[in-house]
């Protein structure tokens, strides 16, 4: 009885070791969001927004982790993460379409601080995307004096 219990164990721990998500940094490095870059002086600024592609597997559910420095939304629901599908056609234009949005909400100062979401990178799609990206927007839907300047430092994926 322990010899079949054993059988039938070694390939059950196996396979979820081989499921194991894999963790992979499609960007990395200290860049400036927002509208006054004087902020940040020692830093690039990427202006309002900033988009990074990426491989992602599609058949696969995975989290998307984005580290950022001194987020301070204190107005609104926070700025835009979206995960962006890229389609190319024979016949045409090529495609994009927004997957899934997400909203960067924080009040940080100094610290690096993760933002963690899941994702189905196939969601309300009917084909498999050719290639992805990740956009990071800053939220321009509140009053111009209450918009937030942060840091940029890593995007990653899990799957
Ligand atoms: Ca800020």
């Amino acid at each position: 009885m322990k010899c079949l219990l054993a059988l039938i164990l070694a390939p059950l721990a196996s396979l979820s070791a081989g499921a194991e998500p894999a963790r992979k940094t499609i960007w990395e490095g200290s860049l400036h969001l927002g509208d006054n870059a004087a902020q940040f002086s020692n830093v690039q600024s990427a202006g309002m927004a900033m988009q990074i592609p990426c491989a992602l597997d599609p058949e696969k559910k995975g989290k998307l982790t984005i580290t950022t420095r001194d987020v301070q939304t204190l107005a609104g629901d926070g700025h835009y993460v979206e995960l962006l599908a890229h389609y190319q056609d024979d016949d045409g234009p090529a495609r994009e379409y927004v997957v899934d949005s997400y909203r960067l909400k924080g009040d940080s100062n100094n610290v690096d601080t993760d933002h963690a979401f899941a994702f189905d990178p196939l969601k309300n799609l009917y084909a498999k995307p050719a290639y992805y990206s990740v956009r990071i927007k800053i939220d321009t839907q509140i009053k111009f004096t209450l918009w937030d300047d942060f840091l940029m430092k890593r995007i990653e994926i899990e799957q």
